[in-house]
């Protein structure tokens, strides 16, 4: 259904024009309650942990992609709007060919935001196949992100887009500091230990290793305010929910929730 998507962006893009005249200065201004009535039904209303435990309803049910359907889905998911040859990379911000996805130095690679020796759940089916915190991203900045916690400060990644690193933490470039925390939080909400995968939570350290929480909350938060949800970012979970796992990240359509749970 590729005309759906193409008029269901045209009108997110309008609807994003006329927010930008508007200039409402709150996180609010940026809700989008086109679902609320439909899909969030059960959760409108709510807040704290009453919402956290219907949005984690409503977003569990949901269709599965495999491991390897995912270099096919990231190559729809995070297509470049400029160049439909290519994928953007998430924390370079590069343009790089679709059909350079591999694991050598240049290809692009399956980023897992939240990391996934973090409740190890690897690979298989489930968590570690999760097109809501998957991107495309260069091999190497890939490799440099590794499993470290986010947080802000360090030196600059080389070709990271303005992405930096320390011994303990891994600050993604400003355009993509509010996707990220978007992600965590989803994977918060959807994961609670309840399917045989670990209940992943977000918390306030740095080297939580293997441990399932990644960090740190506060400044996770602090990115959500900073980098409100574009359209790119609400088209990739519109084509998720449309094409591939027929759920939502509800902190793109309310990033206010995000608040109102932690
Ligand atoms: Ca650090
Ligand atoms: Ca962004
Ligand atoms: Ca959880």
């Amino acid at each position: 259904m590729p005309g759906t998507h193409i008029r269901t962006r045209t009108l997110a893009l309008t609807a994003a024009a006329l927010l930008a005249t508007v200039a409402l200065p709150t996180a609010t201004a940026h809700a989008d309650t086109s679902y609320d009535d439909t899909y969030y039904q059960d959760a409108v209303g709510k807040s704290g942990t009453a919402l956290k435990d219907a949005l984690h309803t409503i977003i569990s049910d949901q269709t599965k992609v495999s491991y390897d359907g995912v270099w096919n889905a990231l190559k729809v998911t995070d297509q470049d709007p400029a160049n439909s040859s290519n994928v953007i990379l998430l924390y370079s911000g590069l343009s790089r060919s679709k059909s350079l996805n591999g694991g050598d130095s240049g290809d692009w690679n399956r980023e897992h935001v939240w990391a996934k020796s973090h409740g190890d759940f690897g690979t298989a089916t489930g968590p570690g196949t999760d097109l809501h915190h998957l991107r495309p991203e260069d091999v190497t900045v890939n490799a440099i992100r590794g499993n470290l916690d986010f947080d802000e400060g360090g030196s600059a990644v080389s070709n990271g887009g303005g992405s930096k690193v320390d011994s303990d933490s891994f600050e993604p470039r400003d355009a993509v500091k509010g996707d990220v925390a978007r992600m965590i939080l989803y994977m918060a909400v959807r994961y609670e230990g309840d399917d045989s995968f670990a209940d992943l939570e977000p918390n306030e350290k740095v080297n939580n290793g293997s441990s399932p929480y990644i960090g740190k909350l506060t400044v996770l938060k602090k990115w959500n305010d900073e980098d409100p949800p574009d359209a790119f970012e609400e088209n990739r979970n519109q084509v998720i929910y449309d094409d591939y796992q027929h759920n939502r990240n509800p902190f793109i359509d309310h990033p206010e929730w995000v608040e109102s749970i932690w």
